[in-house]
């Protein structure tokens, strides 16, 4: 915590780098609105992409202004997992069933079940940016192999020209939003962090698990901003993060992958906490850092992560990538 009389170490709107990114003008403009989203009148534009396995849509709408004029949204629809305690009443309680094939002893079916037992999961980013389209856009990716001094030069002078707005963080850190949904809380400014579930969970089944640890303090951008200081930080997030969420859902740190993402999509440190039986978007090796490695790595070495190269994807037209192209690092 802080110490009576003196400066505190890390002042909560600090910026480690200079001033903070600026905005882009859309993104300034976007006041968190209070009324429901139109879902009704939204115009396809696009289907962004779709997954068969995960049973999702990430689609490209747009809804009209009263003076005609069109705002973007992306729109991502989820069919959600069963529950098991549901699915008897879902059985008893079908609408409808059709036999679309039977031979000896298998047989298909369309079944309908009633609305309440048919949920969907719609997430709206509204108004969407033009770099929101192109986040849920299928498209290749390529593997790039960052130093820190591409960091430096590259890609810390991209990331604050231009990156996503980190509002929502800020929001939940001063209890403007979702403020009802905390599991957690350490308040302390610099080794403190609030835990809320994730965005992408719905949290009526533990089989997809996601919750979100995000700290108090502000000039922590990534893991390439870590060093030893950040210990005492990011041992809380392990260890209150596991305490809270076995004591709030039952599922035990053996049972949890945390860790951070790098590249994150949001540049203010948070770190994932997903059941470990889930594959969840963003878990695999050229994206996740497990916490542990992390304080490990820090251990050994203070400046760890200002030293060694990392590893990440990026989309083909990601003008990150462009970049990196561009200084001969691809
Ligand atoms: N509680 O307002 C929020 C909020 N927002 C705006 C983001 N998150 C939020 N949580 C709360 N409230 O896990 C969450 C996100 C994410 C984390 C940020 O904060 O759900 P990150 O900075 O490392 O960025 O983490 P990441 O992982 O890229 O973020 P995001 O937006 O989840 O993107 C994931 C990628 O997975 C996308 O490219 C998308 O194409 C893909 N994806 C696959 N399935 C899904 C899905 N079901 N929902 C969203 N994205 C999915």
């Amino acid at each position: 915590g802080a110490v009576p009389g003196r400066p505190p170490r890390c002042p909560r709107a600090a910026m480690a780098d200079g001033p903070a990114p600026k905005r882009r003008r859309e993104e300034a403009e976007a006041a968190p609105g209070d009324s429901p989203f139109p879902l009704g009148s939204v115009r396809l534009r696009r289907l962004l992409r779709d997954s068969a396995r995960e049973k999702a849509a990430f689609v490209h709408g747009q809804v009209a202004g009263p003076s005609g004029e069109e705002t973007d949204a992306v729109l991502i629809l989820e069919k959600t997992p069963f529950q098991e305690e549901k699915i008897e009443e879902l059985l008893r309680r079908h609408t409808k069933l059709e036999l679309q094939m039977r031979n000896d002893i298998y047989s298909t079916y369309r079944l309908y079940p009633p609305p309440e037992l048919s949920e969907i999961k719609a997430t709206v980013v509204y108004p969407a940016t033009e770099k929101h389209l192109q986040k849920y856009l299928r498209q290749e990716v390529h593997l790039v192999r960052e130093t820190w001094e591409d960091y430096r030069d590259i890609t810390l002078p991209f990331i604050q020209s231009q990156s996503f707005s980190i509002q929502w963080v800020y929001n939940i850190l001063e209890k403007k939003a979702e403020a009802d949904r905390i599991i957690h809380e350490n308040p302390d400014p610099c080794d403190g962090f609030v835990l809320v579930p994730d965005f992408k969970w719905n949290q009526n089944q533990l089989e997809d698990l996601y919750l979100i640890a995000l700290v108090h303090r502000r000039d922590v951008k990534s893991l390439r901003d870590l060093t030893a200081e950040h210990l005492p930080l990011l041992r809380n997030v392990l260890q209150e993060g596991r305490e809270a969420i076995a004591k709030r859902f039952g599922v035990p740190g053996s049972q949890l992958r945390i860790y951070l993402h790098y590249q994150p999509s949001y540049y203010h440190l948070h770190v994932h906490f997903t059941a470990l039986g889930y594959d969840a978007p963003g878990s695999s090796a050229e994206r996740a850092h497990l916490l542990e490695d992390v304080v490990d790595n820090l251990l050994l070495d203070a400046g760890y992560y200002q030293k060694r190269a990392l590893t990440f994807a990026l989309r083909a037209d990601e003008p990150l990538l462009k970049k990196f192209q561009e200084a001969g690092r691809v």
